[in-house]
């Protein structure tokens, strides 16, 4: 009896650590890590697959959601964007196999959407900017900007400022008082005359195509009058494109007393004109035109005093 005891406890203690391998597999985890945090466009980012409770060798099967064939699939723990663009954004899947189990991890790879959030810059300063990271593929031969902004400011202001090397006005969008706007294209601009705002936001769409030069601007929804400005030019891509300063050089040269102060939001841009109709609705909705960045998907990067 004693003997047969023993058996039946040597019996289950073998069990139990036959069964101890897969008890521990199922305790293994997977969960993603991007690195950056905040992916930045143009620069490396990496996602890795992070593995608690099991030790052994492991493989990772790596998928993008709507894309059925594998990204990657080996022993690399690692999917590595060497240049981030908006391409990469979607939702990963990392699948973790071992001997003893398996395991799937699941990431969402945005960048903000600010939808009711806006910029605030609160006092003028030479220095306190965003940077948009993100810029268009190609020069640009046609295209829209459209922004919110609102400030009870009446000294001159910057909007929008695009910068190349070549030329620190190649897009700007700017208030010299409460009455006008300029856009400047290529370094030239022309000027629109509008109503002084009693205390409310103005939202401003402009638009440029290079065939016939032709601008056009709206306020509120409300077109002006056309008007032209640099026909056949070509803007350059390879620029710094920033919110709250006026840029007289590449990413620099700022003027406090151009500096703006007050809210930004909704703030897009399309590498195409956009229509009087297609500029109404972006009031209610988003356009199926997939802009440069907007506002649901803005890659932006804060310098100096300016919250969100
Ligand atoms: C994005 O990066 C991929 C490489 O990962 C490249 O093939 C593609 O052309 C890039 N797209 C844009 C729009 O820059
Ligand atoms: C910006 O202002 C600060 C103090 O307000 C000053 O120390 C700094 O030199 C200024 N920078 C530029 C580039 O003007
Ligand atoms: C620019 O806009 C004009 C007028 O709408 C159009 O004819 C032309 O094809 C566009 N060019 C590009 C590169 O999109
Ligand atoms: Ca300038």
């Amino acid at each position: 009896m004693g003997t047969l005891r023993i058996c039946l406890f040597f019996f289950l203690v073998g069990l139990c650590s036959l069964a101890a391998p897969h008890g521990a597999a199922a305790k293994m985890t997977a969960r993603i890590q991007s690195s950056p945090q905040v992916p930045a466009m143009y620069h490396s980012l990496m996602l890795s697959c992070e593995v608690t409770g099991d030790p052994g060798p492991k493989e990772f099967l790596w998928k993008k959601e709507g894309i059925h064939k594998p990204l990657q699939h080996g022993p690399s723990d690692i999917l590595l964007f060497r240049s981030f663009n908006k391409t990469h954004l979607g939702t990963y899947t990392c699948m973790v196999t071992s001997p003893w189990g398996t395991a799937v991890a699941t990431y969402n790879l945005w960048v903000d959407d600010l939808m009711n959030k806006a910029f605030v810059f609160p006092r003028a300063s030479n220095d306190s900017h965003v940077l948009l990271q993100a810029r268009p593929e190609h020069p640009l031969l046609n295209f829209t900007v459209c922004l919110r902004s609102y400030t009870d400011l009446t000294r001159p202001y910057s909007l929008f400022s695009y910068a190349t090397k070549a030329q620190d006005n190649e897009i700007l969008l700017f208030k010299p008082k409460p009455t006008e706007y300029q856009f400047y294209v290529g370094g030239e601009y022309v000027t629109f005359r509008v109503p002084e705002s009693q205390a409310e936001s103005e939202r401003v769409c402009v638009s440029w195509e290079s065939p016939s030069g032709i601008v056009r601007f709206w306020l509120n929804g409300r077109p002006w009058p056309r008007k032209g400005l640099q026909k056949g030019y070509e803007v350059g891509n390879e620029a710094v494109v920033m919110l709250g300063q006026e840029q007289d050089a590449y990413g620099a040269g700022f003027d406090i007393l151009q500096s703006f102060t007050g809210e930004i939001s909704d703030v897009y841009m399309w590498d195409a004109g956009l229509t009087n109709r297609e500029v109404r609705m972006l009031e209610y909705t988003e356009l199926d035109l997939i802009p440069i960045f907007g506002w649901r998907n803005f890659p932006y990067k804060i310098e100096g005093e300016v919250y969100l």
